[in-house]
């Protein structure tokens, strides 16, 4: 259950273990001895500003193991880490989960739908190393389904689509080449698309609870409330999420790059470097890339460097009040 690498990196007496659970002061992590709630060691609480530092679904952990309960020492280094930028746009970074081998980015194929929200997901997963997939469900709703799997393609580029539904439990084998022993799979999406519904399929148990969606706009109801994980017999572990309801951009600007790899790769041919194909002369992105993807992009771009721009200007604030602090204190001691 705990890789073999992973577990080289902790000395006894901690012991290697992954959260499996968060709630709101504490954690669930699952180690070779069961599963155990457990809370963060003091140190680390003082110690890390950032909230990315604080273990997170998915990680792997050093921990201090009593019976009964566990206090964790560490997060060990992370293959990835899916997170957004906190809601309200706040600077804050909201770490989603830790180590996934493939993210599914679920949409339902109906009102749900939205071409703009798998661009800003793909477009997060690739800036922050996490390989994922488009993961379409309730096909069997769709009277079209192939309009939306070309849809999906046009954006998806190189990744992955799936069609299934979890409901009918059509397609679900298309799950296969991503689990196994020490895969780690997870699903994100917004709310009612059925995530829940399709990890129950997955597991063949009703563990996860679902409930049904709002006639008008296909809208959930914010069913899973806190984000967790559970194996499969196989070994596979899943990651369950609570629907989103926005998703904010930070640092994303390699992602926008990779995801539109279409107009980036064709703006190496335009005459400006900094063409924003709009009306620029010599532009070779402009009427080769369809216009509604460029939009896409675009928006993508703003967005991304302006979240660039305010990272670069918090970090320097706060470096500018460390200095003022250290220097204070250094005219301190030497009145004294
Ligand atoms: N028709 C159809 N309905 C589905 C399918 N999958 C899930 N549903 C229904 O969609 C509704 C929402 O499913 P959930 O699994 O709770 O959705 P969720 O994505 O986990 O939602 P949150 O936990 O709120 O984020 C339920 O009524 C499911 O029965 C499907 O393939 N086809
Ligand atoms: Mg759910
Ligand atoms: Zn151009």
């Amino acid at each position: 259950m705990i890789p073999e690498n992973f577990k080289a990196l902790v000395k006894a007496p901690l012991v290697c273990a992954r959260v499996v659970a968060q709630n709101r002061d504490s954690y669930q992590i699952t180690s070779e001895d069961g599963e155990v709630r457990a809370e963060i060691a003091g140190v680390m609480r003082y110690k890390n500003e950032e909230t990315t530092e604080l273990p997170v679904v998915g990680d792997f952990v050093a921990a201090e193991i009593f019976d009964g309960f566990a206090i964790i020492k560490s997060v060990l280094p992370r293959a990835n880490l899916f997170s957004r930028r906190g809601v309200f746009r706040s600077h804050s970074m909201q770490p989603i989960a830790a180590n996934i081998d493939r993210l599914f980015l679920v949409m339902a194929v109906n009102g749900d739908f939205s071409r703009r929200r798998l661009e800003r997901y793909m477009v997060a997963a690739t800036a922050y190393g996490v390989p994922c997939a488009v993961l379409l469900n309730k096909i069997d709703l769709a009277n079209d389904p192939q309009s939306f799997l070309d849809e999906a393609h046009s954006i998806s580029g190189e990744l992955p689509v799936l069609a299934v539904s979890a409901l009918n439990e059509i397609g679900l084998d298309a799950f296969r080449p991503y689990m196994g022993k020490e895969k780690t799979i997870a699903f994100v999406g917004s709310s009612g698309v059925g995530k829940s519904t399709l990890i129950n399929r997955l597991l063949n148990q009703d563990l996860h609870a679902v409930s049904g969606v709002r006639e008008k706009d296909d809208r959930g109801k914010h069913t899973t409330t806190r984000r967790c994980m559970v194996y499969l017999s196989d070994g596979t572990a899943v990651i369950d999420t609570p629907g989103m309801r926005e998703f904010g951009l930070a640092d994303a600007g390699v992602g926008v790059e990779k995801t539109f790899s279409d107009v980036s790769d064709l703006a190496n041919e335009c005459r400006f470097r900094d063409c924003k194909h709009d009306t620029e002369p010599g532009c070779a992105v402009r009427g080769t890339v369809d216009d509604s993807r460029l939009h896409s992009w675009r928006k993508l771009e703003r967005e991304a460097a302006f979240e660039a721009r305010k990272t670069d200007r918090l970090l320097a604030e706060s470096e500018r009040k460390k200095w003022r602090a250290i220097h204070k204190e250094a005219k301190r001691r030497q009145r004294y």
